[in-house]
C-alpha cells in the first residue's frame, strides 16, 4: 500500500495526535511554554515520522487542513496551561504559502479562546526563499495580530542573513545539529556563539534546541541563549503529560 493512501485516510479519520514538548527558561529553570509536534500512529505502519509523512501531505495538498487541526487541537489544549505558558506551533513553508493562513490560525485562537500573544509560529528558512511578497503579507498579518514568528532549524538553511532584518522575526532557534558536539567541539561551540550574538543583535530571542547533557544545557546558558529545549528536559510527551508537568512545578 502507498504512504499516500494511507495518509489520505488518516487525514479523514484524523488519525493524529499531538505531543508536546516543554521549553525552559535557560537562567531560571522555569517552564516557558511547549512546542506541539504532531504525530501519526497508523493502524498498518504504526508510527509515522513527521519527517517521512508531511513532505507526501504537501504534495498531495493536504498540509494545510492537517495545518489547520493541529492549529486547532494546540490552541484547545494549551487554553488549560497556566497563563505565563506560550505554545509553538510548526508551519511548513507551504502552508506558509496558502494565502488562508492568517485566517486560520485566527479561527483557531477564537474557538479556543486562547491569547494571540502566547502563540509563536515556526517556520523555516526555506520557507522564506523566493516568495517574498507572499511570505511578507502573511507574516505582517500575523504580526498584526501579536502572533510571534521563530526561525526553526536554524543555521540549516541556506538563504542569506538579509531576511533576518526584512522580516518579521522574533525568535531563532539554533539547530539540534550544532548543540550535540557541544561544548567539546570548537566548530560548533563557535557557530553557536556566533548565532547567539547575532540574535540579541536584533533584539531576537534564542532557543537552543536538542539539550541532552547538562554540559550542553550550562554551555547554552551561559553563552547567551535565553530558552532550551531537549531530552535533558523532558521528550515530547501527551497532552495530559504536559498539564501534569506544568501543574507540579506550582
Ligand atoms: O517531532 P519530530 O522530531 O519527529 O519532528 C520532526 C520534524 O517534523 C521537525 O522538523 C518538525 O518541525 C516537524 N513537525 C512536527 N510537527 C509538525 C507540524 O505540526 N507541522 C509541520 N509542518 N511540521 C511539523
Ligand atoms: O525541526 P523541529 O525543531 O521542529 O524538530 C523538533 C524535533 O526534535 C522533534 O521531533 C523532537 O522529537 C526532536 N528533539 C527534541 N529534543 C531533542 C533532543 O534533545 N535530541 C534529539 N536528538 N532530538 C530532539
Ligand atoms: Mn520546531
Ligand atoms: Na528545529
Amino acid at each position: 500500500r502507498l504512504l499516500e493512501v494511507d495518509l489520505r485516510r488518516a487525514c479523514m479519520r484524523e488519525d493524529f495526535h499531538i505531543a508536546y514538548q516543554p521549553v525552559i527558561d535557560s537562567a531560571t529553570g522555569a517552564f516557558t511554554g511547549a512546542e506541539a509536534l504532531l504525530r501519526w500512529t497508523c493502524p498498518e505502519r504504526g508510527n509515522v515520522e513527521p519527517s517521512e509523512f508531511i513532505p507526501i501531505a504537501e504534495e498531495l495538498g493536504l498540509i494545510s487542513r492537517i495545518g489547520a487541526s493541529v492549529l486547532k487541537q494546540a490552541c484547545h489544549d494549551a487554553a488549560s496551561w497556566p497563563e505565563h505558558l506560550d505554545l509553538a506551533v510548526n508551519i511548513s513553508p507551504v502552508q506558509l504559502l496558502d494565502p488562508r493562513l492568517p485566517q486560520t490560525v485566527i479561527q483557531a485562537l477564537d474557538d479556543a479562546g486562547f491569547p494571540a500573544s502566547r502563540l509563536e509560529l515556526e517556520i523555516t528558512e526555506t520557507a522564506l526563499l523566493g516568495n517574498d511578497e507572499i511570505v511578507m503579507r502573511t507574516l505582517t498579518k500575523l504580526r498584526e495580530f501579536g502572533i510571534r514568528i521563530s526561525l526553526d532549524d536554524f543555521g540549516t538553511g541556506y538563504s542569506s542573513l538579509s531576511y533576518l532584518h526584512r522580516f518579521p522575526i522574533n525568535r531563532i532557534k539554533i539547530d539540534k545539529s550544532f548543540v550535540r558536539q557541544l561544548p567539546a567541539d570548537a566548530g560548533s561551540a563557535s557557530i553557536v556563539r556566533a548565532i547567539a550574538q547575532l540574535g540579541q543583535s536584533l533584539q531576537m530571542k534564542i532557543t537552543a534546541e536538542g539539550i541532552e547533557t547538562d554540559e550542553q544545557m550550562e554551555f547554552i546558558a551561559e553563552h547567551g541563549c535565553n530558552d532550551i529545549q531537549g531530552f535533558l528536559i523532558s521528550r515530547p510527551i501527551d497532552a495530559t503529560k504536559i498539564v501534569g508537568l506544568f501543574q507540579r512545578e506550582k
